[in-house]
């Protein structure tokens, strides 16, 4: 029998603090989402509201190759305008990319209390953390994702505390897409005018964050959210969805009233890469940090799995002085990336709010 909320507090409690999650609450047969996940009307996403991107992947074989102009093109081109396009020919193993969503479907499907031993404050390690939604207690209505969250510090660390069901394949994945997020961004920096050498350019990478998101199918998608609108912080972020779909980008225009959301649609052994926060800042506006959010779907479980790349937490972002020489202002502060990211993880999705700490006005 399911089990009765009586309050918001006791579902929250069951939810977020137990570690059971939505897939917990989902298990415990609740025919219909409770109240804390009702999204007020302007975030619920209705598909009909929205297009398909039509964009073509890019091939990112060509990068080394004669063509390599056309493809830096291709790819300064995604990230000036949608912020967002996909990868094909990236070089990560096609029988990787599928271990990975088996590896989430499975560490996801293991009882509770199993998962729960990764909780904040339990985890055995700090840069390991299970959880649900973005930042629950600050959040009106809770978004429709359970994750596990490992940041890289070190193999030996990975292969000791990471979740057995998933940390070779995890590892491997993060490392294989480290190569090619390391080659985007020298593409990306090199048309901005702004010469850095390979260790300049590692640290804009220097840190990075395997994520795996699980979304349970949900009994009213019209009334949720998987993840609410927001842009990533970082530099980089690498995206593998399964064949579900539901990832939307917004798409940037001049006139606010004209938004809109396209889809980005899952294509067989592609990857999705997004530009985050970091570069928006770095480029001074030219990069667009996508906004972004997922949709739930009442017909099957969805999984995807993110590396999210940035600059080591003591190193300070701004814009490039060259950049800011040919624009005539500076259109963001700099920044310590703690502190952009104490006021990224500190409130609930918002957009691209986040931005606004760095933004000079
Ligand atoms: O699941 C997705 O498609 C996107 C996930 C996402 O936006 C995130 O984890 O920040």
């Amino acid at each position: 029998m399911a089990p009765s909320f009586n309050c918001s507090n006791s579902l929250y409690d069951f939810v977020v603090r137990d570690g059971n999650g939505v897939k917990g609450l989902i298990d415990s047969g609740v025919s219909e989402v409770p109240e804390r996940y009702i999204q007020p009307l302007q975030e619920r996403m209705n598909k009909k509201d929205s297009r398909t991107c039509d964009a073509p992947p890019i091939d990112l074989s060509k990068l080394n190759g004669s063509e390599h102009e056309k493809v830096v093109g291709e790819i300064v081109g995604a990230a000036e305008t949608l912020g967002f396009f996909q990868v094909v020919n990236h070089g990560l193993p096609l029988e990787l990319l599928e271990s990975l969503k088996d590896a989430a479907h499975t560490f996801f499907s293991l009882p509770p209390e199993n998962k729960a031993v990764y909780c904040t404050g339990v985890s055995p390690c700090p840069r390991v953390k299970y959880g649900t939604s973005f930042v629950p207690e600050k959040e009106r209505a809770l978004e429709w994702k359970d994750y596990i969250s490992m940041v890289y510090s070190s193999d030996e660390e990975a292969l000791q505390y990471w979740p057995h069901q998933c940390k070779e394949v995890a590892l491997e994945y993060l490392k294989l897409s480290t190569k090619m997020v390391k080659d985007i961004v020298e593409a990306l920096i090199g048309k901005l005018g702004v010469a850095l050498d390979d260790s300049k350019i590692e640290g804009l990478i220097g840190m990075k964050m395997v994520n795996m998101n699980y979304y349970p199918a949900c009994p009213n998608p019209e009334l949720t959210v998987g993840v609410g609108r927001h842009s990533d912080m970082g530099a980089i972020t690498v995206l593998l969805q399964d064949g579900i779909g539901g990832l939307y980008v917004k798409e940037e225009v001049n006139d606010p009233a004209n938004v809109e959301w396209l889809e980005i649609p899952p294509i067989p052994g592609a990857l999705v890469i997004n530009i985050g926060d970091t570069l928006q800042i770095l480029s001074n506006g030219k990069y667009k940090s996508a906004e972004h959010r997922v949709r739930t779907t009442s017909r099957q479980s969805r999984v995807s799995v993110p590396v999210f790349t940035m600059p080591i937490a003591t190193e300070r972002i701004g814009p490039f002085p060259e950049v800011v020489k040919k624009d005539g202002l500076a259109r963001y502060r700099e920044v310590v990336l703690q502190d952009y990211m104490n006021n990224f993880f500190g409130n609930a999705h918002a957009g691209k709010k986040s931005l606004d700490f760095a933004r000079i006005n």
